[in-house]
């Protein structure tokens, strides 16, 4: 069939709309309408040419919302009509990983995932007799994809698209970050550095966890008031703290007898590894928890004195809030639909397919928070 998409043609070029063909679900697959996608970090980390496993051409998109109108041989726990959201982090419930317990990263199609096709080597998209890489197993920049069964979560049916597909990165992304990595518990306290997409709903993940003390960081005062707006208790700008941010932070958090400062956990939200090293410094000794959200440019490292592991303080990454897809993304879509977090006033820009080179320009210069593409 014939679709619109953005289609990522070259390293460094603007996506270019156009109408490409799509097959048909094979088996274990769903064909999905897309009807709302997310502009997200990740789809212009490989747009640029910096992510040394981009492939080309492909396309984008891992943020979307849409409904299943094709289902393909044995598929059983999703049929057409239903509202569902993609995962770039499926959930088969029968690997070795999402048997452990330990981990929500499923290995079933990972080596074809990353390869750009379907689970059996091929890709359903294609122009002409040229063919298409899929991206993140999700290509949520068209308005019809394909998606393996294990790749999609079904959701609450009145919930609205527009809203909803920022649930399928950057919302479980932070608050998973705090309930499910971090375990955050009521009366803790915490420090957020990088207050835009993914800060903000680790904000409002803590919070929900109760968190009492919810520092944000950030080198862009207007973020200010969006963490005020979803839980933020205190705000510093490193730009206008004399001396060190990690000694500020540790001054701000100090308590008890012993006045120990530091935070029970931090959290990275900007993929600076500087950043990294600040936030688990600013982390209390003994048992501060630092988790790594953001993703670092390809070759990065991050440094620290193992002293401070050594004086118990712990640090961990998160790759989509430790989210089990098709388990946790339904009940997150259900906070939403209970008023339990926010997500509409995030949702800064609604952009048509054909402006979606907009959606990423307002993304370089820090004016959105996030641009939904409708469709
Ligand atoms: P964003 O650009 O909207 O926000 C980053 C914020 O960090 C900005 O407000 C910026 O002003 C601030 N910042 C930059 N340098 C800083 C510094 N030195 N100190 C303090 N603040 C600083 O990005 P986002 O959408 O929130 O994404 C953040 C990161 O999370 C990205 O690296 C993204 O790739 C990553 N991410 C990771 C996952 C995962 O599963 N691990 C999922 C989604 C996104
Ligand atoms: C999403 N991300 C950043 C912004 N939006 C993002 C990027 C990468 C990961 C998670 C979130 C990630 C962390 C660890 C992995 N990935 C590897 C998982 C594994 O090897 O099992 C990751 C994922 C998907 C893909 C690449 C890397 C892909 O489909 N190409 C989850
Ligand atoms: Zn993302």
């Amino acid at each position: 069939m014939d679709v619109r998409a953005a289609v990522a043609v070259e390293a460094g070029k603007p996506l270019e709309v156009m109408t490409v063909q799509l097959e048909g679900p094979k088996e274990g697959e769903v064909l999905i309408e897309v009807k709302a996608t997310g502009i997200c970090h990740t789809d212009d980390f490989t747009l640029s040419g910096a992510d040394p496993e981009g492939l080309f051409p492909a396309i984008l998109g891992h943020e979307g919302a849409g409904v299943v109108v094709d289902v393909g041989k044995g598929v059983t726990s999703v049929k057409k009509g239903d509202h569902v959201i993609p995962l770039y982090t499926p959930e088969c419930r029968s690997c070795p990983s999402c048997l452990s317990r330990k981990t929500n990263l499923c290995t079933a199609i990972r080596s074809t995932q990353g390869q750009g096709v379907m689970p059996d080597g091929t890709s359903r998209f294609s122009i002409g007799k040229d063919k298409i890489h899929h991206y993140m197993g999700c290509s949520t920049f068209a308005n019809f994809t394909v998606l393996p069964e294990i790749a999609v979560a079904k959701v609450n049916p009145d919930a609205p698209f527009d809203k909803i597909c920022y649930i399928g990165c950057g919302v479980t992304t932070g608050v998973g970050a705090v309930i499910n990595t971090a375990k955050v518990e009521i009366g803790a306290t915490a420090i957020v550095f990088g207050l835009g997409g993914i800060g903000l709903n680790v904000i409002q993940g803590l919070k929900l966890a109760g968190a009492d003390m919810i520092i944000g960081v950030d080198i862009n005062n207007d973020k200010k008031q969006w963490g005020e707006k979803f839980g933020m208790t205190h705000f510093v700008n490193p730009k206008e703290v004399d001396g060190d941010i990690v000694q500020h932070l540790v001054g701000m958090t100090k308590r008890g007898a012993d006045q120990i400062g530091g935070a029970d956990y931090t959290f990275d939200c900007t993929g600076n590894v500087k950043v990294m090293r600040q936030a688990l410094e600013a982390a209390h000794r003994g048992w501060g928890e630092s988790v790594v959200i953001g993703v670092a440019g390809a070759g990065q490292e991050i440094a620290t004195r193992p002293f401070q592991l050594v004086t118990g303080r712990v640090w961990k990454g998160t790759a989509f809030g430790g989210a089990r897809g098709r388990t946790d993304v339904p009940k997150i879509v259900d906070w939403y639909m209970d008023g339990k977090i926010d997500i509409d006033p995030m949702i800064t820009h609604i952009l048509k397919l054909e402006d979606i080179n907009k959606g990423f320009d307002m993304m370089h210069s820090g004016e959105s928070i996030r641009s939904v593409v409708v469709y």
